[in-house]
């Protein structure tokens, strides 16, 4: 298996966090090469992305439309070639807005993937709905086809074509849903399984559903798009918008052994892990090592052990 990773920290809404400083403070693509032994990984290294001077806001709101634009096209272009070389793709962010990117990316080589959106949000408002002008409170609206009619055309997002049916998408996770989200979540019928019907069928039932939704009619790619405050804020601190009462290790390691063991995961974006905003150097190191067990167990990584380097037991001679 080869898998290429592209370390994507930049996050413009919130806190500029220009790449390196994830990097620096804790090094997560290589805490990752690491615990993937069996894998080739290619690292792409950070991608330089230009900052668009004179940035204003769309509506006086949407903050950095042309510099997240143009990142995102950089990001697409990049997540496309990896998946054209053959490879699965980890983008670490940033924030979530990257998934405008990686998710263009990917569909630009496969077109009839999926997407599995693990995440304490839904991060489906438009640019007329959001009330944080956060655009990474806003990806999934961009890539919606049946949402096309409600986009207006933001400065540096011409290049984006929507490339998901809202039947391709899954949500899991949901705990902080704003208004208008939740008025497109149900109109549009887009399937999600929030912290309350994890509580109510079990992660196990859960996945269930979800695969057999999103591949069990035709076997397709799986786009994991999984932002770090879908966990419990106990266990991933160090992240922009922590929301009480998220998944506990066991519930986030079972949806990303159930995704690997479809043998469709095609690429994976973890975001929104932000050691600056950790209050402590132990906040920032407990968030970095969860995301490496979710990237790892993307790839094979077992609760249960394996046993690939031994043909045989030793025997007394
Ligand atoms: N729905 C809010 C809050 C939010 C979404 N994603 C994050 N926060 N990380 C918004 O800004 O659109
Ligand atoms: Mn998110
Ligand atoms: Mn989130």
């Amino acid at each position: 298996m080869a898998i290429s990773t592209y370390f994507f920290g930049y996050n413009p809404a919130i806190v500029r966090m220009p790449y390196g400083v994830l990097e620096s403070k804790l090094n997560l693509p290589f805490l990752c090469y690491s615990v993937l032994p069996g894998c080739r990984v290619y690292d792409r290294g950070d991608l330089s992305f230009t900052e668009v001077p004179n940035d204003e806001p769309y509506n006086n709101l949407v903050q950095y439309p042309r510099s997240v634009g143009l990142a995102s096209q950089v990001l697409a272009d990049a997540v496309s070639r990896a998946v054209a070389a053959g490879h699965s793709c980890v983008t670490m962010g940033g924030d979530h807005s990257l998934a405008l990117g990686s998710v263009s990316g990917h569909a630009q080589q496969c077109p009839h993937l999926c997407v599995i959106w693990v995440d304490a949000h839904s991060d489906i408002n438009t640019p007329l709905t959001t009330q944080s002008g956060n655009l990474h409170g806003q990806p999934v609206s961009f890539l919606l086809r049946e949402l096309q009619d409600k986009m207006p055309l933001l400065p540096g997002f011409s290049w984006l074509k929507p490339c998901l049916s809202t039947s391709d998408i899954v949500y899991i996770g949901l705990r902080d849903v704003d208004p208008a989200e939740h008025y497109i979540l149900k109109n549009y019928d887009i399937q999600y399984y929030s912290m309350r019907d994890i509580d109510r069928l079990g992660i196990q039932k859960v996945m269930e559903r979800t695969l057999e939704q999103l591949i069990s009619r035709r076997q397709r790619p799986i786009h994991l798009s999984f932002d770090i405050d879908a966990f419990d804020p106990s266990l991933a601190p160090a992240t922009g918008t922590p929301v009480l009462g998220g998944l506990t290790y066991r519930e986030g390691m079972y949806v990303t052994e159930e995704i690997h063991n479809t043998g469709l995961l095609s690429a994976v974006d973890l975001v929104e892990v932000n050691p600056l905003l950790g209050a402590s150097q132990e906040d920032a190191n407990a968030t970095a090592s969860l995301a490496v067990d979710v990237i790892a167990t993307c790839f094979g990584q077992t609760r249960e052990g394996a046993h690939a380097v031994f043909d045989e037991l030793p025997s007394p001679s």
